[in-house]
């Protein structure tokens, strides 16, 4: 139970601007209004007077509106993910951005990934295809032991990640930019070291945030580096895939499977290839949910921070760019 911030007296009224469109977005704003009943509310796009604004907590805000507001002290993304905010040309220098770094989400996040490691190294893709045709056959199965997955970025969901799998016995590999020490997990970093990390990764797990270095990270060379027959589930943006060249690997058996929440563009449109393509797995971006139970007090106690004249907790690295 995550304590009520509480209200800082003698403080300006001044208001928070709030947009996010997701299904969570009107628990979100209530519970954060709950907790910050001082705090006036404008919900994009009724802004009132931009010299109001002083807190922003918006999810795909368009472009160039958030350099309108002159007096904009932070900007709270209601997701982990800070990707929306970097791609705006117009995103002002200066201000402090904080992302959700929630266990929580961390849990969920995890669950997903080991339950999609657990059905590729299953093979319940393979026995669906031979249920389908009634067929029965026992495909050889590896041991836990013997099958390595890597895990493309080892922040707070790629540990996460890594310390659900560890249980199940696997053999496991992180790649960060930067040296993680992680029990259990065979740690590289650096670009030096992608090739190495990829050619033992049977199943790839991809939890890196998009930034203009990992855009299109894993196109024809990256999966082409891949054991033949690794499965891919990415859970962190689409733009890291180059689609035709994902379709490609499937297509040319490099790839057995790939099991994808997130795309290039979202919704995925009606004729994308992937909808129907035998080897592919889909879900409409829900492999870690924004939970508004746990989201609402921390994005209220980052406003509480700067209202006491604090640095926000865990602020985003602008230079890095997540
Ligand atoms: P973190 O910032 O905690 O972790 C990012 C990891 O990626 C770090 O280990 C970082 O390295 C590594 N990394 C970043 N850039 C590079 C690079 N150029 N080369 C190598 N490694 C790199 O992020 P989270 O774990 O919280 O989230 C990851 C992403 O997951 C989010 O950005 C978001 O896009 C996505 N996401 C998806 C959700 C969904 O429902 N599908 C929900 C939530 C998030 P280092 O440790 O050295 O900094
Ligand atoms: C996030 C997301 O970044 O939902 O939180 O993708």
């Amino acid at each position: 139970m995550i304590a009520l911030p509480p209200v800082i007296e003698g403080y300006p009224a001044m208001a928070l601007l709030f947009h996010c469109e997701w299904e969570e977005g009107e628990a979100i704003r209530e519970g954060l209004s709950r907790l910050l009943p001082d705090v006036e509310f404008r919900v994009w796009p009724d802004v009132g007077d931009p010299a109001d604004i002083e807190f922003a907590v918006v999810w795909k805000l368009p472009h160039g509106r958030l350099a309108g507001f002159p007096n904009l002290k932070a900007i709270l993304s209601p997701g982990a993910g800070v990707d929306h905010l970097f791609e705006d040309p117009a995103l002002p220098e200066g201000v402090p951005i904080a992302r959700l770094i929630d266990p929580l989400m961390a849990g969920r996040m995890a669950e997903y990934t080991a339950a999609l490691t657990l059905w590729s190294h299953r093979k319940f893709d393979v026995y669906a295809d031979l249920q389908s045709r009634r067929s029965w056959r026992q495909a050889p199965q590896k041991d836990a032991g013997d099958r390595r997955v890597g895990i493309l970025g080892l922040g707070a969901l790629g540990r996460a990640t890594t310390r659900r799998l560890r249980p199940f016995g696997f053999a496991l590999s992180g790649w960060s930019r930067t040296l993680k020490e992680e029990p259990g997990v065979t740690s590289r970093h650096g670009d030096d070291a992608l090739a190495d990390f990829l050619s033992e990764s049977e199943i790839l797990v991809c939890l890196l945030p998009l930034t203009p270095e990992t855009r299109g990270l894993l196109g024809e060379e990256a999966l082409g580096r891949l054991p033949r027959g690794a499965y891919l589930i990415n859970c962190a943006r689409g733009s890291l895939v180059v689609e035709a060249d994902l379709l490609a690997a499937l297509d040319s058996g490099r790839l057995s499977g790939a099991a994808l929440d997130v795309f290039d563009e979202e919704p995925l449109p009606q004729d994308n290839p992937l909808w129907t393509h035998p080897k592919v797995r889909i879900t409409p971006h829900v492999s870690s949910l924004t939970a508004p139970e746990t989201a609402a007090p921390m994005l209220a106690a980052q406003v509480r921070r700067v209202q006491r004249g604090e640095a926000l907790d865990r602020p985003v690295d602008r230079d890095a760019g997540y």
